[in-house]
């Protein structure tokens, strides 16, 4: 399998997000990609590329105008607030809420950096643009190589991408790589492609990108949003809306379920798949379903990634895998590795 390695990942290295009223390690650590990278190299698992670099117009396909000149922008303006900023990561403490105005942008960087983000955990820093730039490049190629007629392609990079929508931030994600890759799939020829996400957390930036699409289907396993961040978006009832109505299909699990379990709901979300007549399939792949991830709460094991990669190889659709979440770095690369393994 072709693997599209970001070998600019590590400029974005967040320090802090806030928990609990105080600010804590970064989850989200460069370390997560290398150990990835490490794995499938000494498992000799296909080869390791550079991808190509693709105009922004392609990533204008999913994310607006406004947001990508602020994420672009964004250093730049922090450093001009204070020079001293220089060693600070960027995080919002000021949003517009349920009911604040969110078609005017305001001229106040706080309040833009509110508008455009959702949470308080996902700092952007001095190299986040560049980082989440090349891994579009790495998600876009590795579409382009499915399209070539490769039987499936990888996209190893961080910061990851499911939780980022049209014009926002959050969730340690800021570019919807998954959504650019199905995006760019429709756009060079295909009609129906399905995006199949299997990390912990809802992909509610996915989810909301195309929930009034039918021509991308989402299918999501994920922790109960009741219990479970993104909170306010992963529910059973929705189901996509307008022309979208059917093509939204999301699958909340208890926390503490096992593989038995999950693999259930698996085997639900490929049905589903395989009704809605995919010509190919985007997987956004967080391993953060693993029993010791420090954040989440299911209880999957290092050899139930082999069972997962082999159960979604035979849908036998041409396949885009997106590398999303997975913060037990030391099983990180194991974990990730034995999907692409057993999918190969
Ligand atoms: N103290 C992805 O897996 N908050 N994002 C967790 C931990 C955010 C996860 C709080 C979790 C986001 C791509
Ligand atoms: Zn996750």
């Amino acid at each position: 399998m072709q693997t599209f390695y970001n070998t600019h990942h590590a400029a974005h290295a967040g320090q802090f997000e806030m928990f609990r009223g105080a600010l804590v390690p970064c989850f989200e650590v460069p370390a997560r990609a290398d150990l990835v990278l490490a794995e499938l190299q000494s498992r000799k698992l296909g080869v390791v590329l550079e991808p190509q670099a693709f105009d922004n117009s392609t990533l204008a396909r999913i994310h607006s105008p406004r947001y990508l000149d602020f994420l672009q922008s964004a250093w730049t303006q922090w450093l001009a607030l204070d020079p001293d900023n220089a060693s600070r990561d960027v995080l919002p403490s000021v949003w517009p809420g349920a009911d604040g105005r969110s078609d005017l942008e305001p001229t106040n960087f706080s309040a833009r950096l509110g508008l455009y983000c959702f949470d308080a955990g996902t700092p952007l820093t001095a190299g986040t643009w560049q980082a989440a730039r090349n891994g579009a490049d790495c998600a876009l190629s590795a579409a382009a190589s499915v399209l070539g007629g490769q039987r499936a392609a990888f996209a190893l990079t961080r910061p990851p991408g499911h939780h980022a929508g049209a014009g926002y931030f959050g969730g340690y994600c800021f570019i919807n790589n998954a959504a650019l890759a199905a995006q760019y799939l429709r756009d060079q020829g295909l009609d129906r492609v399905a995006v199949l996400d299997v990390d912990y957390h809802h992909g509610n930036g996915t989810q909301s990108i195309f929930y009034e699409r039918a021509d991308v289907f989402f299918a999501s396993i994920h922790g109960d949003p009741r219990t479970e961040y993104p909170f306010y978006l992963g529910h059973a009832d929705e189901r996509g809306a307008g022309t979208g109505l059917g093509a939204n299909l999301n699958l909340p699990l208890a926390r503490g379920v096992d593989y038995a379990t999950w693999s259930q709901a698996l085997d639900t979300a490929l049905s589903a798949i395989t009704r809605y007549g995919a010509q190919a399939l985007v997987l956004s792949l967080g391993v953060d379903t693993f029993a010791q991830d420090p954040i989440s709460g299911f209880k999957l094991h290092s050899d139930d990634y082999l069972r997962m990669g082999e159960r979604i190889a035979r849908l036998g659709l041409p396949t885009v895998i997106v590398f999303e979440g997975g913060y037990a770095v030391e099983a990180v690369g194991v974990n990730a590795a034995n999907v692409l393994q057993a999918f190969a």
